[in-house]
């Protein structure tokens, strides 16, 4: 009896400690109450939104369910991805080049939804690459990465893709300044006369086409984030940027210097106008254009040179400086337009800038001075208000559109809810741990879908069973019907998501594509139907025209290659049937596997190194007989007289 108490005491004890740090707290609340209900998708039944956000460093998007939090897909985008042979089969790897060769990797920040009248539309998501600096576009129809633009002339790109309210660009702003009108090869203790910013306006063609437009030089700040204006602030767009101090050594203390680092207000219609008017340098700096042409299922590269860059200082009335405390972070613009909330990562209150204000500053040139030839607005006169005492770190922001502003306090680790128009907190909630981003469906467009928060969370601890050392990030789940936030749901991400964005599921369902028709691929290597299927050498290359169905391969059987030969695998998958894709694999190959689509036609390169009998098969369990789906390829010693043969089925 005595023995048996013990426990309970035991529990009591670790209850109330626990309690001191605040984790049972929220421990009670997703067990009370109808939380459980709440993100309860039934098996058979589908989320109402797809959540897509991005994989950091894993390079990739993943694509949740909401409420469920269920992971539905990984869409590869800056990473290979050996699942599906992205950026190993044939047909994929252009996607991944640049100016510095084959790229296999990147840092996925900010997923942008297209818009069109500044609502989503559910056609395309755009994502940047912080690295090496890049634009993707994915295509929703598909969830495949179609296209991809390199920047020229830019140290790393992190304040992009964002749209604007008919996706007419996109945006992709410099993070690292570097040197870029000038000599390249300078010391980096000359940062100050000879580094530079960027912003580079990309234009997107109604089709989807990427292109730059015309890029904008600015002063040697990093430029963090941005979003555009709308309704009446709607031709203009906003950038936070830090380390105003131009500092390029131990940033953590000397670009914290400012007080007040600065919010770009730039008016895109105007350099439009600019850029037409023949008023921009023209810039050599090669970049390329990968994209994906969708009826032989091949990316092509094309290396470009030009763009046009617009200088400040000769094209007024285009960019002005506004002071923001201090080293801002995001820059989010209310769903009215009016305002534009800064996420001052080192601030005490949030500032939020006033589009009517500004404009009457600008009329007024109401200017505390200029930076590089910019003019630099009067804090006080262009400020429509401040949040007093938000938290701590303030740096994301999005809306319900009833009204309400949502930020998100990394140090504090807390979503702070507050009123805009009288800047007064209403509720705040805490995050497990120490949130960066935060997403509400369309909670960055004119109508927000307010239903769910996204809290997307940097440090993980004791969420989950441990899994040494390294864990994976972590992101919640939070109602907004009620009037007080609650917590519903935690659940694991693919790599660490910066941004992620939300959309009504019926905008994304209604667009996809099933198979791809076998009739329209025109890959030149295609075979299809089993009857074209055949082996053919040029040379030391050897081309096998392969077709898979359920449940063999032809040829199957394929004599007469020589060490020293070069084998390409172009396998066409004829099924025309929904969720039929065959892989493709074969033994001592240095790519990866590949999964072919119905209809599709995809290619994986084998290097003979040794004679031998090397078996290849199928690695999707596609029917009863997926297992005998297989074939075997025979290496013979060069100069062996062997005839090229192949065949299926003798
Ligand atoms: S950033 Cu990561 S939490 Cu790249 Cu948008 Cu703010
Ligand atoms: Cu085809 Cu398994």
């Amino acid at each position: 009896m005595k023995f048996n108490r013990w426990p309970v005491v035991l529990l009591a004890l670790f209850a109330l400690a626990l309690m001191s740090c605040g984790g049972p707290k929220e421990k009670k609340s997703v067990a009370a109450g109808d939380a459980p209900s709440k993100v309860y998708v039934a098996p058979g039944k589908l989320d109402e939104y797809y959540e897509f956000m991005s994989g950091g460093f894993s390079g990739q998007v993943g694509v949740y369910g909401l409420p469920s939090c269920r992971l539905l897909k990984v869409i590869p985008v800056f990473a290979v991805n050996a699942e599906n042979g992205y950026g190993f089969t044939e047909e994929s790897k252009a996607m991944l080049n640049s100016t510095h060769g084959f790229v296999p990797w990147d840092d996925s920040h900010h997923p942008e939804l297209s818009k069109t009248n500044g609502e989503t539309d559910g056609r395309w998501l755009f994502i940047n690459s912080n690295n090496t600096p890049r634009v993707a576009r994915i295509d929703l129809s598909t969830f495949r990465t179609v296209e991809m633009l390199e920047i020229p002339n830019s140290g790393g790109n992190h304040a992009s893709p964002f749209a604007t309210e008919n996706t007419e660009y996109v945006v992709a702003a410099t993070r690292f300044s570097v040197p870029i009108t000038g000599n390249k090869d300078v010391p980096i203790s000359t940062y100050k006369e000879n580094f530079q910013g960027s912003i580079s306006f990309i234009k997107v063609a109604p089709e989807g086409d990427m292109s730059i437009a015309f890029q904008i030089l600015m002063p040697g700040f990093d430029f963090d984030l941005s979003h555009c204006g709308r309704g009446p602030s709607e031709g203009w767009f906003f950038f936070s940027c830090y380390n105003t101090e131009r500092a390029h050594t131990l940033l953590e203390a000397n670009a914290s210097q400012n007080d007040k680092d600065f919010m770009v207000a730039l008016n895109w219609k105007k350099a439009e106008e600019y850029a037409k008017a023949g008023k921009g340098k023209e810039m050599n700096s090669a970049y390329y254009h990968n994209k994906l042409d969708e009826k032989t299922h091949t990316v092509k590269s094309e290396i470009l040179n030009k763009t046009i860059m617009l200088d400040p200082k000769e094209c007024t009335d285009m960019v002005y400086l506004m002071p923001c405390p201090k080293s801002p972070h995001g820059a989010d613009v209310d769903p009215s337009g009016e305002y534009i909330v800064g996420g001052g990562k080192l601030a005490t209150v949030i500032p939020v800038f006033a589009f009517s204000k500004i404009q009457k500053a600008i009329a007024n040139k109401a200017y505390a001075g200029e930076v590089d030839g910019i003019p630099v607005l009067k804090y006080e006169e262009v400020i429509g208000g401040e949040v007093q005492k938000p938290g701590l770190g303030p740096l994301h922001t999005e809306f319900d559109g009833k009204g309400f502003a949502y930020t998100s306090h990394f140090v504090s680790s807390e979503v702070v809810k507050w009123k805009l128009g009288t800047w007064e907190v209403v509720d705040r909630i805490p995050t497990y741990y120490s949130i960066g981003h935060l997403s509400i469906p369309g909670g960055d467009t004119k109508s927000p879908s307010p239903k769910y928060l996204i809290a997307m969370n940097k440090i993980t601890k004791d969420r989950y069973l441990l899994t040494g050392p390294e864990l994976n990030q972590s992101a919640q789940l939070i109602d907004l019907t009620g009037d007080k936030m609650k917590i519903l749901y935690d659940f694991p991400t693919v790599g660490e998501p910066h941004y992620a964005q939300g959309i009504e599921a019926d905008k994304v369902m209604k667009r996809q594509v099933k198979v791809f028709k076998l009739e329209d691929n025109q890959h030149p290597y295609v075979a299809k139907s089993e009857k074209e299927s055949r082996v053919e050498r040029k040379g030391k290359a050897v081309h096998v025209y392969m077709t898979s169905i359920r449940s063999h391969f032809a040829p199957d059987n394929i004599e007469g290659v020589f060490v020293g030969d070069t084998v390409y695998f172009h396998v066409t998958n004829l099924e025309q049937d929904w969720d039929t894709p065959h892989g493709f694999a074969i033994k001592g190959s240095t790519s990866s596997e590949s999964l072919i689509m119905p209809g599709e036609t995809q290619t994986i390169k084998f290097v003979a190194k040794t004679p031998d009998i090397y078996p290849y098969y199928c690695t999707d369990f596609c029917s009863a007989l997926h297992q005998e789906m297989q074939g075997y390829l025979r290496v013979s010693s060069p100069g062996s007289n062997v005839p090229l043969t192949y065949s299926t089925g003798k």
